[in-house]
This record gives structure tokens, C-alpha cells and sequence, in this order.
């Protein structure tokens, strides 16, 4: 495990590819400001492990909020694959309907295709209001909807004033951008436009929150409320895990936006501070310490003394229970080694829960991070790095009577900056420890060879290559859907999180599976040979 690791998994690609793909990946030396490339295409033919606009608009950011019916207009594949494939999770309030499980597509067909879709979408708001009645309709278009031009935005007016309702349409088709992030811009930009500042909900307490970035994976976001709301904050809304529309109208009342995954909702909690002035802090609620810091910072942030002293009464008591099961999974984990590879902010944040066990990473990446997710925000600002956003419609946010867009070009960006303080916060490189490698959109070959080079002991990662590193001889856990476990979120989800990796590393089921590296030289050949 040298410097070489990288040039070894880059040996195989033309010059071309090489080139590229160099880029994306480094050898972290904390001397350096070390640059990589992201959030740029994916080469065609190589196998990412990326998903499209659709998928962060419609499955990410709308999905999980719970009293709305977010119809597919496009062909079945698109709403069926989607259905029920993120584990976020969600129950009724009283009285309230919860739409999450249902999978609502327009379904087009090749006749469609040719005469054009809207007709189909109009018959199924209908359909929808006739069976459903929500109060809410989203409407998220994949790529054949955008390659024929259907108007979604007139049928989606048009169903507002037929019905009473509030109806958005989103323009996410599949090939926007370059990867899921340009949708979870998409799906930003509309709540804020249509939801955001329209609720009529007011919160009782002067520590009230929303959680930004929060999809409740398992049940994370209902770990994190229970906490803050033990201390005594008042949880608005969370976008968008378990949510509903009127708390995330309502979102602006709140005094302080928590921001969990920066990834997928810094645009909210940057138009929020602009239009509304509603701060934001970032935290991380996986890890022991990452929850601890958090809920200082917030305490810090409202400045009561009072709240501060229920704070440290609440980690000591939910630190209490947690401590001896912790200790017991790091005497057993102590001194192994992960890879971890997510869409986003997750790659960062299970760093610190990892290092908790006595786990250190050796290579991290992200299917579609931006330069700010592994660099910091002081060095590039996320705002003005969008490589994805240039078929995006850029909201325009009002203060002092001038306008900004949401998505800013540098001179906006500091003229802004010295009216207001932008968040600043670490980026992932900066986390790491020297020598170790961090990956930008890593693909399958380039898993694979990462594996036989540095033999992590467990890899982290989703459904897409899952198989295939088990197969190799190595535990893969999945930190998308936690594979069907959880929550890992605050002090329980750390022991929940601890325990499962102990029983995935410990099964026996490893002692009957020959990793190809240990019998050839290459990753050609058939698996499980002893
Ligand atoms: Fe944020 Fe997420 Fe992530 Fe993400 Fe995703 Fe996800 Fe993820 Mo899958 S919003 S960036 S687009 S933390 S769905 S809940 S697990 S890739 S690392
Ligand atoms: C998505 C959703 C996903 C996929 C998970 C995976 C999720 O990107 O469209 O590839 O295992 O978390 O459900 O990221």
C-alpha cells in the first residue's frame, strides 16, 4: 500500500481515460491544499455507480415527504424502479395521509411519445384527486418528457385552478446535469419557490429548528428529533425525511436551520439565510462526537445557559447508556480497515463512527460530491462550483433591495458574502489521514482493484457493487439503506451501527470464500475457488 495504489488501478486505461480519471483521485498529504475533480460527466462506457437528475429530484429531495402525491410522468421503468428503493421512512400523523408507498406513474407509451404526453398526465391528476384527494400534486418528468417538450408547467397551473390545489411540476429529466445532484438542485429551487413561506404554522418556542438534509434512512431522522426534542428544541419541519408539507411551509418561522447532509440541501439553507435570515449551522449526527459537537454548537448558537446545562445533561445520560457497547464493539473491531464509497456526505460522516470502532479509512469518495464536499467551503464556495446546473432555472432571492440568485457567479458570491456570513465547514480531505486515498465517482473496475491493493477489511457502499465486493471475500455493508438495519443516527444509531458491522465482520460465512486476489494475480477468473 504506496503511493502506487492509484497508479496501479490506473494502469489499465488508455491515455485518455487515465487522464481523466487521475483527476479524480488523490493521496492525501496534509501539507498540501490538495485539489480534485468532481462533479463532472462520467466517461460513457465506464460502469459509475452514478444515478441521474430524476433520481436526486424525485426519489431524494420530494420523495419522502408524506402527505403528497409526487406522480412519474414518464415511462413505467422510471416510476416503478423508483418505488420503494430508499428507505426513507415515514407514518401518518393523525388523521393525515402518508402517500410514500404508493408509486403513482403516468406510464408513457411510444403513441405518447409521438403526439405528446400531457394528456396522460391530466388524466392522472384526475385520477389522483379522485382517489386520493391530496391537497399537494408534484409532477417529476424524466427524459422523454423533456426530449418531446410536454408542458408540464401549464398542466400542473392547470390542475391548481381546477382543483384547489397546490400542484408543482419539476423539470428533472433524467439527463440533466451529471449526476443526482443537479436534481436535488431541481427540487430545492421548487420548494422554495411554491412551499417555503406560504405555511401558516408557528412555533412555540424560541429554540426552534428544522433539520435540513435529513431523509430518515432508517429511522435516523426519528433518533435525531428525539434527542433535540428531549432537550427542549422545538423541531419545525425536516426536509425531507418523514415530512409534511405544511411544517415545510412553515420552515421559515424557525430560528435555526440544522444542516445534515449539505450535499443535497445547501441551496435551501442558502436561500433560507438570504430571503428569510434564518441561519444555518452544519452538523453531523453519526458518530458519538459528531453528535456531542453538534449539540454544543447548537446550544452555543442560541446562547442560553440553561439550555447549554440540559445539553450536557442529555449527552451524559444518553453517553451513559451507549458507553460499555461501544467500548465492547471497538475491543473487537480495534485496528481493522474501511473503504467507503456514497453518493455524498455520508462518506465523511461515517468516518468519524468508524475511527469511534477503532476502524480507519483508507479510501473514501463520493459518486457526485462537489469540490466543497472534499475540499471545504474556504477554499472553493459550493455555490458557484455547479457544473450541473447549467440547464437549471437559477431562483432569484431578494435582500436590501438587490437581487441575488441563488446559484451566484463569484463576484455575487462576494458581494453577498460581505453582507451576510456564509457558513464555512471542513471538507472531507481534510479529515483524513496521510497516505490514505480518497476517490471521486469511483466506478466498478476501479473498486475492485482499490480492493485488491489495499485490502480494506470492510467496504462501505450501495446496492450497485455490494455483490460483487462480498463475492471477493470482503463484509460490504450498505450505507445508502443500511442494508434494511438502523437507525445509526445520534447515540443509539452509533451502537445499532457498531453492532452490525461486528456481526458482519465475525460471520463465519468469510472462512468459505477465497478472495481471487489471494490465488491470482488479476481479477479475472472465477470467484470462490479455494
Ligand atoms: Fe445526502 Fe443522503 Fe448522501 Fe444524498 Fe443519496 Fe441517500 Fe447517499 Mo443514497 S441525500 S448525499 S443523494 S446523505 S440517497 S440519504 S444514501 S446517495 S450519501
Ligand atoms: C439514488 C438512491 C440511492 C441508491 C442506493 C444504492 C439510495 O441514488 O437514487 O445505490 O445502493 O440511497 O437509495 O442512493
Amino acid at each position: 500500500m504506496t503511493m502506487d495504489a492509484s497508479a496501479r488501478v490506473l494502469e489499465r486505461y488508455n491515455a485518455k481515460v487515465f487522464k481523466n480519471r487521475k483527476e479524480h483521485m488523490l493521496r492525501i498529504n496534509p501539507d498540501e491544499a490538495q485539489q480534485i475533480t468532481a462533479n463532472t460527466r462520467a466517461i460513457p462506457g465506464i460502469m459509475t455507480n452514478r444515478g441521474c437528475c430524476y433520481a436526486g429530484c424525485k426519489g431524494v429531495v420530494l420523495g419522502p415527504i408524506k402527505d403528497m402525491v409526487l406522480i412519474t410522468h414518464g415511462p413505467v421503468g422510471c416510476g416503478f424502479y423508483s418505488w420503494g428503493t430508499r428507505r426513507n421512512k415515514a407514518r401518518a400523523e393523525e388523521g393525515e395521509p402518508n402517500f410514500t408507498q404508493y408509486c403513482f406513474t403516468t406510464d408513457l407509451q411510444e403513441p405518447d411519445i409521438v403526439f405528446g404526453g400531457t394528456k396522460k398526465l391530466k388524466a392522472a391528476i384526475d385520477e389522483v384527486m379522485q382517489l386520493m384527494n391530496p391537497k399537494t400534486i408534484m409532477i417529476a418528468a424524466t427524459c422523454p418528457v423533456g426530449l418531446i417538450g410536454d408542458d408540464i408547467q401549464a398542466v400542473a397551473t392547470e390542475a391548481e385552478q381546477q382543483y384547489g390545489i397546490r400542484c408543482v411540476a419539476y423539470n428533472c429529466e433524467g439527463y440533466k446535469g451529471v449526476s443526482q445532484s443537479a436534481g436535488h438542485h431541481i427540487a430545492n429551487n421548487g420548494l422554495m419557490k411554491r412551499v417555503i413561506g406560504t405555511g401558516s404554522y408557528e412555533p412555540a418556542s424560541k429554540y426552534s429548528i428544522n433539520i435540513l438534509g435529513e431523509y430518515n434512512i432508517g429511522g435516523d431522522g426519528w433518533e435525531q428529533e428525539r434527542i433535540l426534542r428531549k432537550i427542549g428544541y422545538e423541531v419545525v419541519s425536516v426536509f425531507t425525511g418523514d415530512g409534511e408539507i405544511e411544517r415545510i411551509a412553515s420552515s421559515h418561522k424557525a430560528n435555526l436551520n440544522l444542516v445534515q447532509c449539505h450535499r443535497s440541501i445547501n441551496y435551501i439553507a442558502e436561500m433560507m439565510k438570504i430571503k428569510y435570515g434564518v441561519d444555518w449551522l452544519k452538523v453531523n449526527f453519526i458518530g458519538l462526537e459528531g453528535t456531542i459537537e453538534s449539540l454544543r454548537h447548537m446550544a452555543a448558537y442560541f446562547g442560553d445557559p440553561a439550555l447549554a446545562q440540559r445539553t450536557e445533561e442529555v449527552i451524559a445520560e444518553e453517553l451513559a447508556e451507549v458507553q460499555d457497547e461501544m467500548a465492547a464493539a471497538k475491543a473487537r473491531l480495534d485496528g481493522l480497515t474501511a473503504a467507503l464509497f456514497v453518493g455524498g456526505s455520508r462518506s465523511h460522516h461515517y468516518q468519524g463512527l468508524l475511527k469511534e470502532l477503532g476502524v480507519r479509512t483508507v479510501l473514501a469518495g463520493y459518486e457526485f460530491g462537489h469540490r466543497d464536499d472534499y475540499e471545504g467551503r474556504e477554499v472553493i464556495p459550493d455555490i458557484k462550483d455547479d457544473a450541473d446546473s447549467k440547464n437549471i432555472e437559477h431562483i432569484t432571492v431578494e435582500k436590501d433591495e438587490k437581487k441575488y440568485h441563488a446559484y451566484l457567479t463569484q463576484e455575487e458570491y462576494d458581494k453577498l458574502a460581505a453582507l451576510i456570513p456564509l457558513e464555512k465547514y471542513d471538507g472531507m480531505i481534510r479529515d483524513m489521514d496521510a497516505g490514505t486515498f480518497v476517490v471521486d465517482d469511483l466506478n466498478m473496475y476501479e473498486a475492485d482493484k482499490f480492493m485488491e491493493v489495499l485490502k480494506p477489511d470492510m467496504f462501505f457502499s450501495g446496492i450497485k457493487d455490494k455483490y460483487a465486493l462480498q463475492k471477493a471475500g470482503t463484509l460490504s455493508r450498505q450505507l445508502h439503506s443500511y442494508d434494511y438495519s438502523g437507525p445509526y443516527a445520534g447515540f443509539k444509531g452509533a451502537v445499532q451501527f457498531a453492532k452490525d458491522v461486528c456481526l458482519g465482520y465475525f460471520t463465519p460465512a468469510w472462512h468459505m470464500v477465497t478472495p481471487p486476489w489471494k490465488t491470482r494475480a488479476t481479477l479475472q477468473g472465477t470467484v470462490g475457488e479455494k
